[in-house]
């Protein structure tokens, strides 16, 4: 159990870092946002993915002093690219099913954008199907809290879970990310098509901003932008960048 040993004294020893992995508009090109990734690189063990320590940090609950320090460096990265460039700049950060049923979520979100002096609807919250599927009474309220502050949701890796697109018409979330998945089987086989297009129309009815995530190829990105896909992220555009990479990127973007 290195990994957790190491886990467990990686805060301290300031061996996470972000980078952010841009958010484009299909119809022009043009960049959206970010989503704001977590890295991890220990002296004995190298670098970590999140795939290996998420899991781990939410079974210990050190997901929650984890994700207050993401939180807490995205707002300040917000603040510092938004004093560079005069405009604000929007950004996602992932919560995980713990973080998200953790008690004083309100508070220290409030608390952190207010801090930083983050336009709160600059800042997404990205919360999993897995984090909604139980407690729907819980979710609710949570997320019209969230709302009231002006901060906002998204639904990540929509398909792999079990919600359906009318349960979340329930939820006062803006924006659903395709699972990339299923965009990694578009032009391979004729369900994953017919599955994002399903999911395309049907959010387009309900108002939801669409992303397909994990976008790698332009044949995968003409038949998003054929079904109207609103926006996408994949290393077709970009992999996620260094803080310093994303002021040359919104430079690029003028
Ligand atoms: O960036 P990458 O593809 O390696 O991310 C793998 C997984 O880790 C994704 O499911 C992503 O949502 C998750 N992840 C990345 N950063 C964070 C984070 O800051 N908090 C949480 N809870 N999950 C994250
Ligand atoms: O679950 P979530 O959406 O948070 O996961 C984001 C992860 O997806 C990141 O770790 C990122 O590295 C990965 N990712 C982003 N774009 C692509 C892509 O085009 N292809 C693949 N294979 N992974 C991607
Ligand atoms: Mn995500
Ligand atoms: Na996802």
């Amino acid at each position: 159990l290195a990994i957790e040993a190491q886990l467990r004294r990686a805060l301290e020893r300031q061996e996470f870092r972000l980078e952010y992995q841009p958010k484009v508009n299909i119809a022009d090109g043009r960049i959206v946002g970010f989503e704001a990734l977590l890295r991890w690189a220990n002296p004995m063990l190298g670098e970590v993915s999140p795939v290996r320590f998420i899991p781990i940090a939410e079974r210990t609950g050190l997901i929650i002093a984890i994700g207050a320090w993401v939180l807490e460096e995205t707002c300040r990265q917000m603040r510092s690219w938004t004093a560079r460039t005069g405009v604000p700049v929007k950004v996602a950060v992932n919560l995980s099913p713990r973080q998200f049923h953790q008690k004083d979520l309100l508070p220290s979100i409030r608390d952190c954008v207010g801090r930083w002096g983050v336009p709160p609807g600059s800042l997404e919250l990205e919360i999993t199907e897995t984090a909604l599927v139980s407690r729907e009474q819980e979710v609710d309220v949570l997320m019209r809290g969230i709302r009231a502050l002006g901060v906002e949701l998204s639904i990540d890796d929509f398909g792999t879970g079990y919600s359906s697109l009318a349960y979340l018409k329930r939820f006062p979330v803006q924006r659903l990310k395709i699972d990339r998945t299923f965009i990694r089987d578009l032009g391979q086989d004729d369900d994953s098509a017919a599955i994002v297009h399903s999911v395309i129309s049907l959010a387009r009815n309900l108002k939801l901003a669409v992303v397909a995530e994990g976008v790698e190829t332009e044949e995968q990105l003409a038949m998003l932008r054929e079904m109207q896909c609103d926006e996408f992220q994949g290393f077709l555009f970009s992999r996620a960048v260094s803080a310093d990479q994303v002021m040359a990127l919104l430079e690029a973007n003028k």
